[in-house]
C-alpha cells in the first residue's frame, strides 16, 4: 500500500465568523500547477450535518485514490491484487484530513487536498482528481447564511457531491439540500441547462434497516426511489422539492452503509480499518471504488463547459464573491421566516390600533378635529400605547421570546414615531379659535389708523364718510366670518 502524500489546505475560511475568505495563493498553488492547470478536473465533495463522519470517510477515499491512481500517472495498480488491499494494514492509523471523534464541530470552512490525482478516463482523457473536506453543515456556533454558503460552494464546484446523512433520508434532508442547491442556482443564474450540477450521491451511515434494503447500492436505490417518488397526496411543497432536486442533478444515487462498529466510541481509536466492524469493512470497501473508480469519474462542467485547473480556479474565486457579496439574499430558513412575517402582523395590527385609538381622541364624531391639552395628549398616547402593546404580546406567533424582544422594540419606536406626528397636528389646533379673529382685527386696526392718517393729511370732509365705510365693511366681514367659523361640516 503506497504512502498518502500531500496535506490538507485551508483554501475557505472565516476570521470573524461571519464572511468567508478564499486563500487565493493556496488554490493557485493547487490548481495551476504545471500538471494541472490543462487538465479536466474532477471534483469530489463531502458535505452534510456537523459530526458524521465526513472526514473520517475521506481518509478512506484518499487511500484508494493513492493506491489506484498515484503510483504512476495513470497507471492503475496491479490488477491482480485483491479488491480490498486499497483499504490499508488492518493496524494503520487512518491520516489525511482532519477527523476527530467527540460532539464539537471540527472541519472549519473548506479543505483541499494538496495533491492531485491523475489518471485516465474513458476516451484517453487525463484528467485531475481533487477532493474537497467540508464544514458540518448546522453546528451550534454558525449562522444559517454560513452553513448555505459551504454547501452551496460544495454543490456549486464538485462534479460529485457526496452528501452524508445519518441513518436515513429525511424530509428535512431533502428540504435542505434544495434550500441550498436553489441559493447555489442563484449564483449560476439562467442558463446553465437543465440540470446545472451534476453527480449527487447520498451516503447513508449507520443505515439500521438492512432488512427492508439491503446495505450498499441496491439497498440505497430502493430507499432513494421512495423518499424521492411522487406519491398520491403527498403535500405540494414536499413534490416541488423533489421536482427541483431531481431537475438539479443529472445523476442520483445512494449507498446505504452499515455502523462501523463501537471502535468509534473510543477516543483513542485511530481509524485504522481492522476496528472496524465485518460488514462495514465490506461495504467501504464497495463504495469508495463505486465513487472514484475510473468508470464513475465526472469532469467537472458548467453549462455544458468542461473545466480545466484553470477554469475552475477563476470560477472558484467567482463563487466565492458572488455569495460574500451584498446581492445575495439573506438565506432564511422557513422557520426564519414565518417566525418574521408572523412578528411583522402582530406589529403592524397593533400600531394601527394604535393609530385609531388616538385619533378616536384627536377627532370628535370621526370629524372634527379637536384641540387636547399636551397632559391630555401625553395620557391618551400612554393609554393607547398600552393597549397596543398587550393586544402584541397576545398573538401568538413564532420565534420565541427573541423576536417578541427584537419586534416589540420596533413597535415601541413606530408608536413614539406616530406620537410625535399626532403632537404636530393637535398643535395645528392650538389656537385656532383666535388666530382667524386675531388676524382679521390687525387688518380692520390697520385700515382704522391709515384712515385716521389720510384723514389728516386730506379733506377733513372725506373723513367721517371713510370711518363709516371701514365701520360697516369691518361688522359685514365679522358676520361672515361668524358663519364660515361656526358652520358645522356637512
Ligand atoms: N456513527 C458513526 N460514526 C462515524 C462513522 N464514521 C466515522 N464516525 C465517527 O464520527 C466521529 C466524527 O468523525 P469526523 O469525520 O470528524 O466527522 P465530520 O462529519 O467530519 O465532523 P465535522 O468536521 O465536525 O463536521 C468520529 O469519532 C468518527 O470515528 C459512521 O459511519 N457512523
Ligand atoms: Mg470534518
Amino acid at each position: 500500500m503506497p504512502k498518502v502524500v500531500g496535506v490538507p489546505i485551508p483554501i475557505l475560511r472565516t476570521t470573524d465568523g461571519r464572511r468567508y475568505q478564499l486563500d487565493e495563493d493556496a488554490l493557485r498553488r493547487i490548481l495551476l500547477a504545471e500538471n494541472v492547470i490543462d487538465k479536466n478536473i474532477v471534483v469530489i465533495s463531502v458535505a452534510g450535518d456537523y459530526r458524521k463522519g465526513k472526514s473520517f470517510l475521506l481518509g478512506y477515499f484518499l487511500r484508494y485514490l493513492t493506491y489506484k491512481y498515484s503510483a504512476d500517472e495513470g497507471s492503475s495498480t496491479d490488477p491482480a491484487a485483491p479488491s480490498m488491499a486499497w483499504m490499508g494494514k488492518a493496524d494503520e492509523p487512518l491520516e489525511g484530513f482532519s477527523w476527530k471523534y467527540g460532539s464539537k464541530r471540527h472541519t472549519l470552512g473548506i479543505w483541499v487536498w494538496s495533491e492531485v490525482f491523475i489518471t485516465t478516463i474513458k476516451d484517453k482523457e487525463k484528467v485531475g482528481i481533487i477532493l474537497l473536506d467540508t464544514q458540518g453543515s448546522f453546528d451550534t456556533e454558525s449562522s444559517f447564511k454560513n452553513t448555505a454558503t459551504i454547501f452551496s460552494l460544495s454543490t456549486m464546484m464538485s462534479s460529485c457531491q457526496c452528501y452524508n446523512v445519518s441513518k436515513n433520508i429525511q424530509e428535512n434532508d431533502i428540504h435542505n439540500l434544495q434550500f441550498f442547491t436553489e441559493y447555489g442556482k442563484l449564483i449560476l443564474g439562467e442558463g446553465v441547462g437543465k440540470s446545472p450540477f451534476q453527480k449527487l450521491v447520498f451516503v447513508v451511515r449507520d443505515w439500521q434497516f438492512p432488512f427492508e434494503a439491503s446495505y450498499g447500492e441496491t439497498g440505497g436505490r430502493k430507499i432513494l426511489e421512495e423518499r424521492l417518488k411522487i406519491k398520491p397526496g403527498l403535500p405540494e411543497e414536499h413534490e416541488m422539492v423533489r421536482k427541483t432536486i431531481r431537475s438539479c442533478f443529472s445523476d442520483i444515487s445512494c449507498f446505504l452503509l452499515p455502523y462501523p462498529g463501537d471502535a468509534i466510541l473510543n477516543p483513542k481509536y485511530n481509524g485504522n480499518v481492522g476496528g472496524l466492524a465485518q460488514d462495514f469493512q465490506l461495504h467501504l470497501g464497495q463504495l469508495v471504488p463505486w465513487v472514484l473508480g475510473p468508470k464513475s469519474l465526472v469532469v467537472k462542467e458548467i453549462g455544458g463547459i468542461r473545466l480545466k485547473g484553470r477554469d475552475l480556479y477563476g470560477f472558484f474565486s467567482l463563487y466565492v464573491k458572488e455569495l460574500g457579496s451584498d446581492k445575495m439574499p439573506d438565506p432564511h430558513s422557513l422557520w426564519v421566516t414565518t417566525a418574521m412575517a408572523q412578528n411583522l402582523a402582530a406589529l403592524s395590527e397593533a400600531k394601527d390600533l394604535y393609530i385609531s385609538l388616538m385619533m378616536e381622541r384627536l377627532y370628535d364624531d370621526g370629524h372634527k378635529q379637536t384641540y387636547l391639552k399636551p397632559e391630555e395628549l401625553e395620557s391618551a398616547h400612554q393609554k393607547s400605547k398600552e393597549t397596543a402593546i398587550d393586544s402584541f404580546d397576545k398573538v401568538k406567533r413564532m420565534g420565541g421570546e427573541a423576536y417578541t424582544v427584537k419586534y416589540k422594540k420596533i413597535l415601541q419606536e413606530e408608536i413614539e414615531k406616530c406620537y410625535i406626528n399626532m403632537k404636530k397636528i393637535n398643535s395645528k389646533q392650538a389656537h385656532p379659535f383666535w388666530r382667524k379673529p386675531a388676524i382679521y382685527a390687525g387688518v380692520v386696526l390697520g385700515f382704522y389708523f391709515l384712515t385716521g392718517i389720510v384723514g389728516r393729511l386730506a379733506s377733513q370732509k372725506f373723513y367721517p364718510v371713510l370711518q363709516d365705510l371701514i365701520v360697516k365693511a369691518s361688522v359685514l366681514g365679522i358676520i361672515s366670518w361668524s358663519y364660515y367659523y361656526y358652520r358645522r361640516p356637512g
